[in-house]
This record gives C-alpha cells, sequence and structure tokens, in this order.
C-alpha cells in the first residue's frame, strides 16, 4: 500500500509516533510518503520506501498569516496523483484533518478517491480544538475523516464529550520499538551526568506549561535533601527560561542540567533511574513508555491516559496533578530501596511489552485496509 503521513515534524509526541509509525510500515513493504514542512526530526537513515515531500508555503507581502493549510492540501493533491497514493493518515486534527478533506475534495473533481484517517493525539482535543476559533472546523474534519482514531480510551471519551461526533473512533494506543530501547547504560555518558554515582531522575518534554515543568524541579528539589541525584532536562519550549530561573532561586543549578532538544534518547532513557512526567494531562505519555521500555520506573500524574499506560505501586507511581509532596515521597522511596527500585524496573519493561510495535502497528494496517476497500 501506498500511505501518505501528515504530521508536524518537530520534537513533539504526535510527530515522533507517526514519523515511527511511517518508519515501522516502510520497513514492512508499504510505501509511505511524508508530507509536511520540515524533515521530521526522527526520520533519519536511508529507507528505500521512504519518501518525503516539504510543503513549501510561499511569501507574499500580502500575507501577515502565509496559507500554510491551502499549501499543505496542494501538497498533498500533488503527492496523491503522482505517487499513486492509496490514503492519507494524518496526525493532529489541527489543521491537517481540513487540510486533507480539502485534499479529498479536489482528488475526487479528478475521479480519485482518496480516503483520510485522522489520529487525534491530545492537545489538538483538549487544549487547542477546544478553543472556539477552531472547534467549527475541527468537529467538521473530524467527522469527514474515513476513519478516526484516539491514542487512547481517555482522549476518546475527552473528544466525544466536547465535540459532536458523529463516527466511531478506535482507540489505538501509543507504542514503542522495545528492541531500540533496551540499550545497556554508556559508562562515559552516566559519568559526565553523575560523576559520584548519584542517581540519575529524567525528564523530557516541550517544555510547555502543560507539563508543568516547575513540579518537576520542585519534585527534585524535595528528592535531593535526602537522596543524592541530579535532574537531567530534555527538550526545550517557552517554559524553559522559567524553569531555568526556579533552579537559580533554589541554588540547585549544579545537580540540574538542561541539555535541550536531543536525537538519541534511547541512550538518555538507559541511564534514567526515574521518569518524571507531572502533567496536568496526557493524552497518553509517549515519553513515559519511551523509558519504561528502557527500564526507568515512571512518576507521574494520574491524568488522561497516564492509568492506561502505568499501574500505580507497581510500575511506578501516580500522584493527583501539582502534588509534589507525594510524588517525591514515592521518588524516595523507589530510589532508597534497591529491591524495590529493581522490581519496578523490571515491572515498567514489561509493561512496555505489550505496548511494543509489533502488537500495535498491526492494528493501523488493519484500519488501512478497511477504508480502501470501503
Ligand atoms: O506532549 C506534547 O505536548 C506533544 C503532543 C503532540 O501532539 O505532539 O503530544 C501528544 O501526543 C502524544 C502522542 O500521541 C501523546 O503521547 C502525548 O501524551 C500528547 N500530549 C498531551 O496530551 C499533552
Amino acid at each position: 500500500m501506498n500511505i501518505g503521513i501528515v504530521c508536524y515534524p518537530t520534537f513533539g509526541g504526535s510527530g515522533v509516533l507517526a514519523t515511527e509509525l511511517g518508519k515501522a510500515l516502510a520497513d514492512k513493504g508499504h510505501g509511505v510518503h511524508f508530507i509536511t514542512y520540515q524533515q521530521p526530526v526522527r526520520l533519519t537513515g536511508f529507507s528505500a520506501n521512504v519518501f518525503f515531500h516539504e510543503v513549501r508555503v510561499p511569501t507574499y507581502p500580502l500575507f501577515d498569516f502565509p496559507p500554510y493549510e491551502t499549501a499543505l492540501a496542494s501538497t498533498m493533491v500533488d503527492v496523491v496523483k503522482n505517487n499513486h497514493v492509496d490514503l492519507l493518515h494524518v496526525h493532529y486534527a489541527i489543521p491537517h484533518a481540513s487540510a486533507a478533506y480539502m485534499a479529498q475534495q479536489i482528488l475526487k473533481t479528478e475521479g480519485i478517491q482518496t480516503p483520510f484517517i485522522t489520529t487525534l493525539h491530545g492537545t489538538d482535543i483538549t487544549l487547542v480544538g477546544k478553543d472556539k476559533t477552531y472547534a467549527p472546523v475541527v468537529t467538521f474534519s473530524i467527522n469527514q475523516s474515513d476513519a478516526i482514531t484516539a491514542v487512547s480510551d481517555n482522549l476518546r471519551q475527552e473528544t466525544l464529550t466536547h465535540f459532536a461526533i458523529e463516527k466511531d473512533i478506535s482507540v489505538i494506543h501509543n507504542f514503542v520499538d522495545i528492541h531500540r530501547f533496551n540499550k545497556k547504560p554508556i559508562d562515559a555518558f552516566k559519568k559526565a551526568i553523575s560523576p559520584n554515582n548519584e542517581k540519575i531522575i529524567l525528564h523530557a518534554s516541550n517544555f510547555r506549561k502543560v507539563k508543568r515543568i516547575a513540579d518537576v524541579i520542585y519534585t527534585f528539589n524535595k528528592i535531593r535533601t535526602e537522596i543524592p541525584s541530579k535532574l537531567l532536562l530534555v527538550g526545550d519550549g517557552p517554559e524553559r527560561p522559567m524553569a531555568e530561573e526556579l533552579c537559580r532561586e533554589l541554588g540547585i543549578c549544579d545537580d540540574a542540567r538542561f541539555v535541550g532538544k536531543q536525537q538519541d534518547m534511547e541512550e538518555i532513557y538507559a541511564i534514567a533511574d526515574l521518569f518524571l512526567l507531572p502533567s496536568e494531562y496526557e493524552s497518553f505519555g509517549l515519553s513515559a513508555l519511551e523509558a519504561m521500555a528502557a527500564g526507568a520506573p515512571v512518576i507521574a500524574t494520574n491524568t488522561g491516559g497516564l492509568p492506561e499506560i502505568l499501574t500505580d505501586g507497581k510500575d511506578g507511581f501516580m500522584s493527583s496533578v501539582g502534588d509534589v509532596e507525594h510524588m517525591s515521597r514515592n521518588a524516595k522511596r523507589l530510589l532508597s530501596n534497591p529491591i524495590l527500585h529493581a522490581q519496578f524496573k523490571k515491572a515498567a519493561r514489561e509493561k512496555a511489552e505489550s505496548f511494543d510495535m509489533s502488537r500495535i502497528v498491526p492494528r493501523y494496517e488493519e484500519l488501512y485496509e478497511q477504508v480502501v476497500k470501503k
């Protein structure tokens, strides 16, 4: 099958998931055409079955806001016509689903039937999509999709609660390549971060408000009073200056290290003793799953789809949003007890195995078969 994948090319979870899905499909022999404004960050290495089509948005003095959605729809039309694309799979509703609908209508006028599938990832529903400015278009384009998927039961429910959706939404959870995330820690790297064998506490995100980065830092500040530890912060985004300032105020700059956006996440997860994800909301929490695949227990909030991955008290701990006292207490309990920590590490890895790509990717393939046959 030839599949057009539309996604954000950045480090965000939806782009990462879409890229990993495309690579997995290409490995299984499908032709995969990525359509976006930049090469997706996780699209590295060469595969004969992978194609990248850049969406160019010509500027013009009249445009205060260059019309990306129009350029995207036109590029979709071009890619479908010239590459015998069987279906379009768009990740993140805004503006990808409405652009796909537009492309579909244009193609129809030329006698080409191209179904499109919309995968809802989270903030396209829970934050941005709900905004009155976008909601009518989001609702319409989701309803026009030939199939809709959501990355967790929770996100499916959120979508049905906040939008008038007339079609079924299938839940297909995020997945992970458990082989890729099963790396042995690189000693030199571990030593660079924790020279005296301090515990390594990891957080990775796009540093947006929803991630509650301040809670990461407050939790760590409480942990370090009892457990010699280092905080490793991976990623970048609008909350980073605030986070750096907070570390300065608390006087913990020597123990908290900001390393920015990173490619080889499997090497980083491998040295982590614990992963912190105190988000306000996570539709799923792909970073938590990747950490678990690397054998890092997770301390997270009991929000959104996180309870669908984590089992409280077995492979991680869950707390109410903002309860840094509870999060730090659980972290200290885990990090001060090597036997308990080892049990959690094993359980985290086992849990991640149930989300391995070998189990989840075929679900997308089945869906593709269904919509193409319709
Ligand atoms: O985590 C982010 O803020 C990025 C965001 C995105 O859309 O790029 O991630 C969302 O999609 C991921 C992949 O499906 C999920 O694992 C994340 O939980 C979800 N983020 C939120 O719901 C905040």
